[in-house]
């Protein structure tokens, strides 16, 4: 029974992080950043208790925090009787150390804990093995100090890997198991190619769904083909790409890949280890962002998975912007503007609304859109009837005295090839 008990206690936090007025603010930490850290936190099964905030435009090297907010936290910590205090940033190695010694608590960063919520989630053997190596690379600097404290403390946000196990907090093994892992990816990475290589060749037109975490991805995968992959008010719900087709409206095939979301300051260890899984969106011919359009945030979200795609190499892809959530809206939003000039539609995945119109779009960003006409072929040009047949895009047809009059849906070289059979209306 005091088992259970431990398993469901959720752990007291306080989230903490300097506020510099960088230039960068993607990277920065914000009021809306900590928001999204509490997010985050809940995820993971933790409770914030309590925020600290330091404005400071330079960090502290050793501590990262300043003497006197240390203090100020330590302090908390103890009132609140918070378990743990969560950094809005990656820390290193020597801040973990230091941090953690002041305070007599657990410090884990922002990494860490997007970490174990991968590590929640991941439910295929491809995403077990790409959370665990990016896990044991980040903990393996880590260690020293925090082993121990690891290992007294137990259970907890940072300790779990994948699939309910601990995570190895032994050197030695680490290394073994991280090359071990690396073999495993390598294997995974291989039928990855091959599927794309088997892909390539029935040459089906791809669009990924990619976007900010959260955004609807999954949830409008499902509206658009009809399939059931998890879509849930939590971060980091997909893990793995989920391919599935698509009919267009005059019937040519095209792929849909549903992708892992993006979120700011996304560890590297993470974007290296799910490298063939990201790439999903390098080998697609067209992307689709989805975007929380009811989010006041939605401009800093947009911001940040264009730099990530960016970084992937597939910052050139025809792109479609897809606000989301519209049934969510409670006043009027330029997305215009916020599209930054890029096209884009308004639709609610959730409600089905102006899905047409995304369609419609979609039509127009695969090549080869075709058109319905009605031709009138005489008898006596048979070959022209089997080819029409042949490829299969016939919707309708009536023998009349002149010739056989036959409805079709044809691309614009085919228009031109058979214009002349065009029938008069
Ligand atoms: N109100 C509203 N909620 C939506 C809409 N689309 C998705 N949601 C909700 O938003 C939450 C996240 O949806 P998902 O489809 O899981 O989002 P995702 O982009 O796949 O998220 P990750 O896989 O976690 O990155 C779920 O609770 C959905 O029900 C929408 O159009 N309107
Ligand atoms: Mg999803």
């Amino acid at each position: 029974m005091s088992h259970i008990e431990t398993e469901e206690k959720r752990e007291r936090a306080i989230r903490a992080g300097v506020h510099t007025g960088s230039l960068d603010a993607l990277n920065d930490t914000t009021e809306e950043t900590l928001a999204e850290l509490a997010r985050l936190a809940d995820t993971a099964d933790a409770e914030v208790v309590a925020t600290l905030i330091q404005n400071k435009s330079v960090l502290e090297k050793a501590t990262y925090l300043g003497e006197g907010k240390i203090e100020e936290l330590k302090a908390a910590c103890e009132t609140l009787d918070a378990d743990l205090v969560i950094f809005d940033d990656e820390l290193s190695p020597m801040q973990i150390r230091n941090l953690e010694d002041a305070l007599g608590k657990r410090v884990i960063d922002r990494s860490m804990l997007i970490l174990d919520i991968f590590a929640r989630h991941a439910e295929t053997g491809e995403g077990k093995i790409q959370v665990e190596l990016a896990q044991l690379r980040y903990l393996l600097p880590r260690l020293t100090g925090m082993g121990s404290k690891m290992s007294r403390l137990g259970a907890g946000i940072g300790t779990r890997g994948p699939g309910e196990t601990k995570l190895e907090t032994d050197r030695r093994h680490i290394y073994r198991r991280i090359s071990h892992l690396k073999e495993e990816l390598e294997k995974v990475k291989k039928h990855r190619e091959l599927l794309r290589a088997r892909r390539k060749k029935e040459n089906r037109y791809i669009l990924a769904l990619v976007g900010y975490t959260n955004a609807g991805k999954s949830t409008l995968l499902n509206r658009l083909t009809g399939a059931t992959v998890l879509a849930q008010d939590k971060l980091f719900a997909t893990l793995d790409p989920t391919m599935r087709g698509l009919t267009l409206s005059d019937r040519r095939e095209v792929m849909l890949v549903d992708t892992v979301g993006f979120i700011r300051k996304l560890p590297h260890h993470l974007i290296e280890a799910f490298k063939s899984t990201l790439e999903e969106t390098v080998y697609a011919d067209a992307l689709l962002i989805v975007a929380d359009g009811a989010d006041p945030e939605v401009d800093a979200h947009l911001a940040v998975v264009s730099r990530l795609l960016d970084d992937l190499g597939a910052g050139d892809k025809p792109k479609l912007i897809v606000f989301n959530k519209t049934d969510k809206l409670t006043e009027d939003r330029n997305f215009g503007v916020l599209s930054g000039g890029a096209p884009f539609v308004e639709i609610s995945a959730k409600e089905g609304n102006a899905v047409d119109t995304l369609l419609a779009s979609i039509e127009n960003i695969v090549p080869g859109k075709k058109k319905e006409v009605t031709l009138l072929v005489p008898y006596d040009k048979g070959q022209i009837l089997s080819q029409l047949h042949g490829a299969q895009t016939v919707v309708s047809e009536e023998y009349l005295a002149e010739g056989t009059k036959i409805t079709c849906l044809l691309d614009a070289a085919d228009y031109n090839k058979y214009r002349d059979f065009l029938a008069e209306e």
